[in-house]
C-alpha cells in the first residue's frame, strides 16, 4: 500500500544543488577512462575476429548509454549469425580464445538466464561482460541514451542516484534489489512526469528510429536534437529533483496498484498488465515496465524482505534532504 504523506519541501533545499553538481562531474567518466576502453574494445575485436570474422561488436549498458561512471564495467553484445540454441557453445568457445589471448580472470557463465563471458582487461583493470545476439539490450541502451541528451538534469539525477544505491547496498539484483537500468529508467519516469515536463516520451511520438528484435518492434522518436528546449519551462534545479525523486518512491508511489512506464510516459495499473497475483518468483512489489519487452517488470526480483528494505531507504533518503545539515554528507553514508 501506499502512505501518502505531503511534506513541504524545505525552503533552503536548492542550497545543495552546488554540491550534488561537484558530485556528478566527480562521477562521469574521464578522458582516460574513455581512452582505456576504446582500448579495451580494440583488443577484444582483434581476439574475436579471428574465430568470426563476420561477427560485429555492440557496446551496450552504461559503457554506451552514457549513464556510465569511472566505476562501471563494460558491456559488449557480439552480433554472430548462429542458431540461438548454439549460443552455449559459442559462449565456451569464447572463453577459450579469450583466455588464449591473456585477458583474466576468463569465466564463461552458461547457467544464468543471459549466456555471458565475463573477464578482466590486463591493460585496464575493467571488468567486461560479453554476450550473444542480445539485441533488446542494444535498443534499450540507444532508447536511455536519446533521452540523455534532451536534458542534462537527468544524467545528473541517474548519476547521483546510482551513486546512493551503490553505496547504501540497493543496486545488487543478485541479492534482491534493483539493478542501475532500473533506476535509470525510474529517473526518466519521472523526469516525465514533472510538471512542468523535463522530458518527453519518445515512444509516444512519431517514429523515426525503428529496430525489430525477436519480431517486436522497438520504435521511437530519435531525432533529439530537435528536443533541446523540451524541459526549459521547468526550472527546478537538481537538489529540488532529488529531493522530490525520493520523496516520491518513499510517501507518493502506490505500491500496491501501479506500474512506472517510460513506455506511455505515465504510470499504468497492474491490473492492465495482470501483475497482480504472484507467478513463480515473480512477485511484482515494486513494477517497473521495461521499455520494449513489455512483459518484463524489471521489479520483479524484489522480495518481501528487499522491499522493506527498498523502501527503508528511499524514506531514510528523503528524510535526510528534508532535515539534515549536511544531507551531502549522510546521503550516500556506506550502509
Ligand atoms: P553500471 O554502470 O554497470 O552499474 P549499466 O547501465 O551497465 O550500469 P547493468 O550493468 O545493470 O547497467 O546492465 C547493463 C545493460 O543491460 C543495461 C541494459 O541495456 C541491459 N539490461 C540490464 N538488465 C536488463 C533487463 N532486465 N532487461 C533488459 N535489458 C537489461
Ligand atoms: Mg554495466
Amino acid at each position: 500500500g501506499t502512505r501518502r504523506r505531503w511534506v513541504e519541501r524545505r525552503h533552503d533545499i536548492d542550497a545543495f544543488t552546488p554540491g550534488l553538481l561537484s558530485l556528478y562531474e566527480s562521477l562521469k567518466p574521464s578522458e582516460e577512462h574513455k581512452a582505456k576502453q576504446r582500448q579495451l574494445i580494440e583488443s577484444l575485436t582483434k581476439s574475436v575476429i579471428k574465430e568470426w570474422p563476420n561477427a560485429q561488436l555492440h557496446l551496450y549498458g552504461s559503457c554506451a548509454n552514457s549513464f556510465g561512471t569511472s566505476h562501471s564495467d563494460v558491456d559488449v553484445c557480439f552480433e554472430i549469425d548462429i542458431a540461438s540454441e548454439d549460443t552455449a557453445q559459442v559462449v565456451l568457445t569464447l572463453a577459450g580464445t579469450l583466455h588464449k589471448d591473456g585477458f583474466h580472470n576468463v569465466e564463461p557463465i552458461t547457467s544464468a538466464r543471459v549466456q555471458i563471458v565475463r573477464m578482466t582487461d590486463p591493460g585496464s583493470g575493467f571488468s567486461c561482460d560479453i554476450c550473444i545476439n542480445k539485441f533488446f539490450a542494444v535498443a534499450n541502451t540507444k532508447l536511455l541514451k536519446d533521452y540523455a541528451q534532451i536534458d542534462e538534469r537527468l544524467l545528473q539525477l541517474a548519476l547521483i542516484v546510482k551513486h546512493w544505491a551503490k553505496l547504501r547496498g540497493v543496486n545488487e539484483t543478485f541479492r534482491g534489489t534493483l539493478s542501475s537500468y532500473a533506476y535509470v529508467l525510474m529517473c526518466i519516469s519521472f523526469l516525465q512526469q514533472r510538471e512542468p515536463k523535463i522530458l518527453p516520451c519518445l515512444q509516444a511520438m512519431e517514429p523515426t528510429y525503428i529496430m525489430v528484435v525477436d519480431g517486436t518492434e522497438c520504435a521511437y522518436f530519435d531525432e533529439v536534437h530537435q528536443l533541446q528546449d523540451f524541459g526549459a519551462e521547468n526550472k527546478e534545479s537538481i537538489a529540488e529533483l532529488l529531493w522530490a525523486f525520493f520523496h516520491y518512491w518513499a510517501f507518493d508511489h502506490d505500491y500496491r496498484n501501479d506500474v512506472i512506464s517510460v513506455r506511455t510516459g505515465n504510470t499504468i495499473s497492474k491490473q492492465e498488465k495482470n501483475w497482480t497475483t504472484r507467478v513463480g518468483n515473480d512477485r511484482h512489489l515494486i513494477c517497473i515496465e521495461d521499455p520494449f519487452e513489455t512483459s518484463h517488470d524489471l521489479g520483479r526480483v524484489v522480495d518481501r524482505q528487499t522491499i522493506r528494505i527498498l523502501r527503508e531507504e528511499f524514506e531514510r533518503a528523503a528524510s535526510i534532504l528534508q532535515y539534515d545539515d549536511d544531507p551531502c554528507v549522510a546521503l550516500f553514508e556506506p550502509y
